[in-house]
């Protein structure tokens, strides 16, 4: 029988394209069994449908933040993400999430960890899960987070405040390096894919060769039993490659079926997360193919639209628009660094309530 508390406060948030709760880590039991007892509770999981509890059923709907003051030089706040299992009872800090990350700088200033300008804030945030920074600048007239504005992501209906996310050194965050394998390409299956991380692990390859077009919706692919089922198995066998080990109850690595942009981008994609399929894509997911994208012997490049110049901005196209996503090269096109734009929303502020 666990000890979890009744309650914690609680802020739950849309962060870009995702949603869940955020917490300040005081607030939340210390011992990590307990801490994911309670969360597991309030999340209702495991169960499909979540109804004994705040999740939507869906994993980007059953996310949590814990956020910290940090004692870091130069950073503001340190943000652990968790993602909690819809139908398992598992809580996993094995990933990044480059959504829920949009809401930590806003979260921070109105739980008065970072004090703000006013204007714009800059919040520099520790991502605990893959040990990288990311800087988030949020709009605040007045000293004031505001959340309305008129900044528009596909996936959210509407616009909001624009936070703009900056990520230096996301390359190897999980794997320990960008190319895991220390190969542009490999064969898993008789499928080419590159194993990459620039900031989420992914496994980048043609929906051509996975006998879909590319260009099916989240649900039909979700029925293809057959698909599911190759995709694992590439999956598992990636899994050590990308030095992850077993990642059979692993969040990583996603999965991500590329093919002909449709609407002027740089790409088309189809992601699985990895065994429900995205409705989008995961921010960090899109920097690591928009990276992908680049290499020569990747089987994306091909496919891929590359513009000239250093700074290229590369829209990776999803099921419901596109994530737009800015790259810094060097002159040799290594990606030095990236920056996408995100959205947040306060939904909610009070005490959650587990078993
Ligand atoms: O890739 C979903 C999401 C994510 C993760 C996932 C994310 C990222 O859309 O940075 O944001 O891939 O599990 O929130």
């Amino acid at each position: 029988m666990s000890n979890a508390p009744l309650s914690a406060p609680c802020m739950w948030m849309r962060g870009g394209t995702s949603k869940g709760a955020y917490f300040l880590k005081q607030d939340l039991p210390q011992d990590t069994a307990e801490r994911d007892a309670f969360l597991l509770s309030i999340m209702g999981s495991p169960d499909p449908r979540q109804i004994d509890g705040m999740g939507g059923g869906d994993p980007l709907t059953s996310k949590v933040a814990v956020v910290e003051p940090s004692s870091r030089p130069g950073i503001d706040v340190d943000y652990l993400f968790l993602q909690v299992f819809v139908d398992e009872a598992i809580v996993s800090d094995g990933q990044n999430c480059g959504n829920i990350l949009a809401g930590v700088g806003a979260f921070a200033i109105e739980r008065g960890l970072v004090v703000a300008n006013d204007g714009e804030t800059t919040v520099n945030i520790f991502m605990e899960n893959t040990g990288q920074v990311a800087s988030c600048v949020i709009q605040t007239p007045n000293g004031v987070v505001s959340y309305r504005g008129g900044a528009a992501i596909d996936g959210v209906v509407g616009t909001a405040s624009p936070v703009a996310v900056t990520f230096k050194d996301t390359a190897g965050s999980s794997c320990g390096a960008l190319l895991p394998t220390g190969r542009e390409f490999d064969n898993i299956d008789g499928v080419p894919v590159t194993m990459i991380d620039n900031g989420m692990p992914v496994v980048v390859f043609r929906a051509e060769d996975m006998g879909i077009t590319g260009t099916e919706s989240r649900a039909e692919l979700e029925e293809n039993a057959e698909l599911r089922k190759k995709l694992e198995s590439i999956r598992l066998q990636a899994g050590p490659l990308m030095n992850l080990g077993d990642v059979t109850e692993r969040s990583v690595p996603k999965m991500t079926m590329v093919s002909a942009a449709q609407q002027g981008g740089a790409i088309s994609t189809r992601t699985f997360i990895p065994h429900r399929c995205h409705a989008s894509i995961g921010v960090l997911g899109a920097v690591s193919v928009a990276t992908a994208c680049m290499l020569p012997e990747s089987p994306a490049y091909g496919l891929a639209n590359i513009p000239e110049g250093e700074l290229k901005t590369l829209a990776i196209e999803h099921p419901i628009g596109n994530l737009t996503v800015l790259l810094t090269t060097d002159q040799n096109n290594n990606v030095e660094n990236s920056a996408i734009l995100r959205t947040t929303r306060k939904l909610y502020d009070g005490v959650v309530f587990g078993h």
